[in-house]
């Protein structure tokens, strides 16, 4: 990997905004691809976060720091992941479950939606059921998007998707689901329409759901 792009994993593994924000935008200048800078720079410093939290290096604080200055360089990407076409592809309500409070996948899936000409209803996190039954039903959406990045919140989807049955419009909607414990099979067993393990792959399901 670059030099520029090895800085940028590490800044984000060590918390500095300051370092993500100048060396994404060096990156930017230098012609380096978004996509590349965010899963090769920027996600895979997330991960090794992730597993020096696991490991018992890092600590609660430490996961923070670093999820702002990752917040910090998706900011600088946007505009350039982003370029919104005039015509919405469909709505989407996206949001991170209830209990749960990690939202840098969600923003990433919304911010790529966007880019991919949907327009984006952002619900946040720790989203309740009844919150994505409002937006059904006062909204209109065609998707629904839920995110999880914890074991004990992702049977808060199942929930969702009961309130929605019990509102009488889980027909009016497609259901997506995504984050990091999920998996193919959990969607089904939900009963989802679809699950995407990462944000392009989220955009092709968004599209394939609304088609
Ligand atoms: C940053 C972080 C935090 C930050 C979150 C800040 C924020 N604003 O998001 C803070 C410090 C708040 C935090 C808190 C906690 N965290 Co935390 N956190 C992480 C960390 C390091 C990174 C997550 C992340 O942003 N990844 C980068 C993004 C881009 O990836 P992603 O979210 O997976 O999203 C991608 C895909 O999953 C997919 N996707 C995501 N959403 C969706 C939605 C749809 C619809 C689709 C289709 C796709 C999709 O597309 C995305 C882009 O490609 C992970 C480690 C990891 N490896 O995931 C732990 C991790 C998720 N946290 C963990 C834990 C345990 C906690 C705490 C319980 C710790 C504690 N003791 O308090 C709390 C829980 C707080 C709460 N109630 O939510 C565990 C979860 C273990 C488990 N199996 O349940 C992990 C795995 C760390 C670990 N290895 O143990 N955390």
């Amino acid at each position: 990997m670059s030099d520029l792009l090895n800085e940028i994993k590490e800044a984000i593994i060590d918390g500095s905004a300051k370092i993500v924000s100048e060396k994404v935008t060096a990156a930017l200048e230098e012609g380096f691809d978004p996509e590349q800078i965010l899963n090769d720079a920027m996600i895979a410093g997330m991960a090794e976060v992730g597993q020096l939290f696991e490991d018992g290096e890092y600590f609660v604080p430490e996961m923070l720091v670093a999820a702002r200055a990752m917040t910090t360089g998706m900011q600088i990407l946007k505009p350039r992941l982003v370029q919104a076409d005039v015509k919405a592809a469909g709505k989407v309500a996206i949001g991170t479950v209830q209990g749960d409070l990690h939202d840098i996948g969600k923003n990433l899936v919304g911010m790529m939606l966007e880019g991919a000409s949907f327009e984006i209803i952002d619900l946040g996190a720790d989203v309740p059921p009844e919150k994505f039954v409002e937006a059904v039903q006062k909204d209109h959406v065609q998707i629904v998007a839920m995110s999880a990045l914890l074991t004990t919140t992702m049977p808060s989807m199942k929930t969702t998707i009961e309130a929605l049955e019990a509102a009488g419009v889980r027909d009016q909607v497609k259901v997506m689901v995504g984050g990091a414990p999920l998996s193919d099979q959990y969607a089904r067993e939900i009963h989802a329409d679809g699950y995407a393990p990462d944000a392009n792959k989220a955009v092709a399901l968004a599209k394939s759901l609304v088609s």
